[in-house]
């Protein structure tokens, strides 16, 4: 209906278990998992599972998690549920992993940074094993299809969950799928670049290859003062002079692009193209991750940032162009709507299929109201211009660039 046509010369493969819609972190939490559905019902409404081969994801095994993650933590996310919580907290084993010492924690934390509390970041919610499991197996058979060449981009909108350690939950984040994509990849690839759009910081990602200069990490981020209470933007980490850590083989195979809140689209396609770009140069990787969190979009509940769609879809083409086989994973996105455009969009951009502005109003989900008023009724792209209040000046970002050539 809407022309869609497989893309000539290379296959797109797509990776999904609709059992992940039906998860809640929690009434106030900001993760909706429905944004998947909303996400699904765009792709496939607008025929893009005719230009790639879609997979139904299956559950990661416990082995394959242990890859990264400490065998006690996956050993308790593989059996919790706020059933079980407190019994399995008291347990030795899993009571000896106290939880991390926050300053500003206002909720009661148990071990591995997860809680019952409202309110908190990490919750015990019902089917959540299911869940993670099920995000991380759909990251690693993408992952599968690009190392074993039977695809040349893999998409993953569940997985991208960046914040997750080796034995702590943190951010909306479990079992991070991304260092658990990229371990697999170091098999078959002699370096691997990964870019993270998200708002947030990639820190998960970042700590678990500090050390290995065959990993070369990118994130781009709002970072600094977050609000008059003088809290950091979460997670506080990716300054500038962040770059691997410092004495090892790692060094300098870590980038970091602190942000201010406001930035737009030609101050971020500026800041991303020339910065991305002089990267791959630099590192020549053998293959690509990119994560492609909404939550960098204008009008997003939790981000700062007044990127339009068209702008975030260009940072995927850019990688693409390279014509290196890339992941696409999925991250943060708490406007849901629009999480579920820019991912279809994407999906669209990775194909070769060029979607029409204006889709019939019955696929297209509802615009969110920002502002006093909705944008974009019925158009696929709504325009976010100037969502955050505060503008960002050029010459707050010249100095990322021209550190560049140090
Ligand atoms: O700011 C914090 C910490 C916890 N607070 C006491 C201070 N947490 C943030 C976490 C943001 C995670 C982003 C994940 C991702 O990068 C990848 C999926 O997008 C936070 C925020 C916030 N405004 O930054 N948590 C919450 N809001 C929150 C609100 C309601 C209920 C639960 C959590
Ligand atoms: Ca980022
Ligand atoms: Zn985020």
């Amino acid at each position: 209906e809407y022309g869609i046509t497989r893309p000539a010369g290379y296959k797109v493969s797509f990776h999904y278990n609709s059992q992940v819609e039906d998860m809640h972190f929690g009434k106030t939490h900001p993760m909706k998992p429905w944004r998947l559905t909303l996400t699904k019902h765009l792709v496939l409404g607008c025929g893009l599972q005719y230009a790639m081969d879609t997979f139904e994801a299956v559950s990661a095994t416990k082995e394959q998690v242990r890859a990264f993650h400490d065998p006690d933590y996956v050993d308790f996310l593989a059996e919790v549920s706020p059933g079980t919580f407190e019994e399995l907290c008291k347990m030795p084993r899993f009571a000896s992993h106290a939880p991390p010492k926050h300053d500003y924690d206002a909720v009661d934390l148990g071990p591995f940074n997860l809680s019952t509390s409202p309110g908190a970041d990490c919750p015990v919610f019902d089917g959540m094993s299911k869940y993670l499991f099920l995000y991380t197996g759909a990251t690693l058979a993408a992952t599968n299809q690009l190392t074993t060449n039977q695809s040349d981009i893999a998409i993953n909108w569940s997985g991208g969950l960046h914040h997750a350690h080796r034995a702590e939950a943190s951010g909306f984040c479990y079992i991070n799928d991304i260092v658990l994509s990229i371990v697999d990849m170091l098999r078959v690839y002699p370096r691997v670049l990964y870019v993270d759009i998200d708002v947030h910081h990639g820190d998960g990602v970042e700590e678990a290859f500090q050390r290995q200069p065959r990993v070369m990490t990118l994130s781009y981020h709002r970072y600094g003062p977050y609000d008059d209470t003088g809290h950091k933007f979460f997670p506080g980490t990716g300054d500038l002079t962040d770059v691997g850590l410092k004495g090892t083989v790692g060094e300098h195979f870590a980038l970091n692009v602190p942000i201010p809140s406001g930035i737009d689209d030609r101050q971020y396609k500026y800041l991303y193209e020339s910065i991305t770009g002089r990267t791959i140069e630099a590192f020549k990787p053998s293959a690509i991750v990119l994560q492609c969190g909404a939550d960098s979009l204008g009008g997003d509940r939790l981000g700062q940032f007044n990127i339009n769609i068209k702008q975030h879809g260009e940072c995927v083409s850019f990688v693409k162009n390279m014509g290196l086989p890339l992941l696409l994973l999925g991250g943060g996105g708490y406007t849901a709507r629009n999480v579920a455009r820019a991912w279809c969009h994407e999906t669209a951009l990775a194909t070769d299929n060029v979607l029409p502005d204006n889709i019939p109003m019955d696929l297209v989900p509802r615009p969110e109201a920002f502002m006093g008023r909705a944008h974009g009724e019925g158009k696929m792209y709504p325009a976010f211009n100037r969502l955050h209040v505060n503008d960002c000046k050029d010459s707050d970002l010249e100095y990322m660039v021209k550190r560049l050539d140090n």
